[in-house]
C-alpha cells in the first residue's frame, strides 16, 4: 500500500500501512492509579491520566483499520530475578515486590500490574512483559515485529521521558522509523514531557518524529 505522509515535526512521518504498528507502552495501574509503583516513587500518578483517551482513541483507529498492536508492561517475575537490586529501591514496603494497595508493587500478574481497563489489548494483539525501561530490552519484540516485516512504529504510553522515550531509542538504534503521538504520552512531569519530545525531534528528528493526535487521525481515516 501506498506510504501517507503525516504532519509531524521535524517533519512529515511516512506511514506505510501493513508495515507500521502501535505500541502502547506500560499504560498500566501501577502506574496511572494511587497504590501503585508512580504512586511509591512519590509521583503525583494524576499527571498520567490525560493520556488515557488519546490512546484509546490511537487503539481504536488501529483496530477499526486491523493494523497490529503492541502493548507493554513494565513487570517483574514473583521471585524478583529480573529485577536488579539497583532498581528495588525506595523505602521498605514501597519497593517493588513489596505488598501495596493494588498486590505487589510491579510484580507480573498482579492487578496493579495490569492496563488500565480503557486501554486493555484485545485478543489477537501483542503483549510484551519487559523487566526494563525499553521494550527491547530481554523481550521478544524485536523478533515479533522482524517476523511481521514491520518497520515503522507509532508510539503512546507513559511515561514519556523514561519507558516511551527509552523504547524509542532502542527502536531508533535497531533501524525503525518512529513516531510519538503527543497527547497520547505523559509524565509526572510536565517539564519533562516537553523536554523529551524537544529531544526526540532536535537534530533533524534524532530519535523520530513527534506529531499531533488530530494531525494523525486526519491523515488516516
Ligand atoms: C517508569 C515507565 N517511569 N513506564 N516506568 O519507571 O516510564
Amino acid at each position: 500500500m501506498d506510504e501517507i505522509a503525516i504532519p509531524a515535526l521535524p517533519d512529515a512521518f511516512p506511514f506505510v500501512p501493513g508495515k507500521t504498528a502501535l505500541v502502547v507502552i506500560d499504560m498500566q495501574r501501577d502506574f496511572i492509579e494511587p497504590g501503585g509503583f508512580g504512586a511509591a516513587l512519590g509521583n503525583d500518578v494524576s499527571r498520567l491520566q490525560p493520556a488515557i483517551e488519546p490512546v484509546a482513541k490511537l487503539l481504536a483507529l488501529f483496530r477499526a483499520k486491523g493494523w497490529p498492536i503492541v502493548h507493554t508492561r513494565e513487570s517483574h517475575l514473583p521471585d524478583l530475578s529480573d529485577c536488579p537490586p539497583a532498581k528495588r529501591k525506595g523505602k521498605p514496603g514501597l519497593r517493588i515486590g513489596d505488598i501495596g494497595k493494588m498486590g505487589r508493587i510491579l510484580v507480573r500478574g498482579q492487578p496493579g500490574n495490569a492496563i488500565v481497563e480503557r486501554c486493555a489489548p484485545m485478543k489477537g494483539e501483542i503483549e510484551i512483559d519487559k523487566p526494563g525501561k525499553g521494550a527491547f530490552y530481554a523481550t521478544a519484540l524485536g523478533t515479533i515485529l522482524d517476523r511481521k516485516g514491520i518497520t515503522h512504529l507509532v508510539f503512546a504510553g507513559v511515561t514519556t521521558e523514561v519507558c516511551v522515550q527509552t523504547s524509542m531509542r532502542e527502536a531508533n538504534d535497531r533501524g525503525y522509523v518512529c513516531l510519538v503521538v503527543e497527547e497520547a504520552t505523559e509524565s509526572y512531569f510536565p517539564e519533562y514531557k516537553s523536554a523529551a519530545l524537544s529531544m526526540i525531534r532536535a537534530q533533524g528528528g534524532i530519535v523520530g518524529r513527534t506529531t499531533k493526535l488530530a494531525d494523525l487521525e486526519k491523515a488516516l481515516v
